[in-house]
């Protein structure tokens, strides 16, 4: 007999949880960079290794404030559009699509899943996801910085940079995304803080966890009551906090963790 390959160690964890979800009504999910990971995307904050990351090309001070699309609207927009295009050009990873089919599990069940997501990249979206709240805006709609008013530019890069707004003439068109030092959308803010405290498991995946006040949802639900889980290969603020922390990629995890709950 060939020696058979030890279980992995997220495997108990995993079991842990899926005993959680299996039983639970609604479960919550904060979502970051690291879940588009496997679609391609850069994260911001990669480690050492991951000399992609977003934020080691660009300093997020230089590009994601108001301030700085002030200062230098050409560059800002050129950055974001060019995330745009990768955006779309992107395809959702097994993660996304093994969310998309919890939502469809719990809710079969007279349940709920609610994504809550940092991400601007709507993979989500196409994973066929449709409970998800966008605390953070979304990178495929821009709006008119005098008006507010928003458009879907086409699947092509912009003319020319920055963009004037077709709704003004003294507008330029920016992302609809919340940049640092902007407050969420309020909507969101309520659905998530709504979400965190109704919930009977919350999952943070793919997030490094230093931004607020998405990473504090956690701790909502887990005041709340939730049974609290992180799949993230790395350890953050998060880690030792939470009641299982699966140290994995979205891309396993999310996949065994269906694999646990369908029926044998
Ligand atoms: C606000 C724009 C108030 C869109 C972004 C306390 C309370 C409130 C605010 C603050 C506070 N302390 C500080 C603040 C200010 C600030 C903040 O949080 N600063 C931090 C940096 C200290 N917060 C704000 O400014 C927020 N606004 O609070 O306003 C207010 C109220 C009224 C009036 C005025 C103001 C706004 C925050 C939103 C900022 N915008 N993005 C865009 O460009 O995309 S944030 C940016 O970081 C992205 O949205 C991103 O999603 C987010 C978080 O990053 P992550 O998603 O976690 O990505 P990261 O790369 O960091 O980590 C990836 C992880 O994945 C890693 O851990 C990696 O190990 C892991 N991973 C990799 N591969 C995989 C994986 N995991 C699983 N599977 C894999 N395969």
């Amino acid at each position: 007999m060939p020696p058979t390959d030890p279980p992995p160690p997220w495997l108990p964890p995993l079991r842990r949880l899926a005993a959680k979800v299996a039983a639970a009504r609604h479960v919550v999910v904060l979502t970051g960079a690291g879940i588009s990971a496997e679609s391609g995307l850069a994260t911001f904050r990669g480690n050492e290794r991951d000399m992609a990351s977003l934020w080691k090309s660009f300093d997020p001070a230089s590009l994601a404030t108001p301030e700085a699309f002030h200062r230098d609207p050409e560059t800002v927009t050129r950055w974001y559009d060019w995330r745009r295009l990768g955006c779309l050009a992107a395809q959702p990873n097994p993660g996304h699509t093994a969310l998309a089919a919890l939502e469809h599990h719990l809710e079969r069940a007279g349940g709920s899943l609610t994504i809550l997501t940092q991400n601007v990249d709507r993979l989500h979206h196409r994973a066929g996801s449709r409970n998800v709240v966008e605390l953070h805006g979304d990178i495929l709609n821009w709006r008119c910085t005098v008006t507010g008013r928003t458009l879907t530019p086409p699947d092509q890069a912009f003319e020319r940079f920055p963009m004037p707004s077709p709704f003004h003439p003294h507008g330029l068109l920016r992302p609809n995304v919340v940049w640092f030092g902007e407050p969420l959308p309020e909507e969101a803010l309520q659905a998530a803080f709504q979400a965190a405290n109704q919930a009977d498991v919350f999952m943070s995946v793919g997030t490094s966890a230093v931004v607020q006040p998405a990473a504090g949802f956690l701790q909502v639900a887990a005041a709340a009551g939730a049974f609290t889980t992180e799949i993230n290969p790395q350890a953050t603020p998060l880690t030792s906090t939470v009641d299982a922390a699966l140290a994995a990629p979205a891309g396993v995890i999310l996949p065994a963790l269906m694999a646990q709950l369908a029926p044998h």
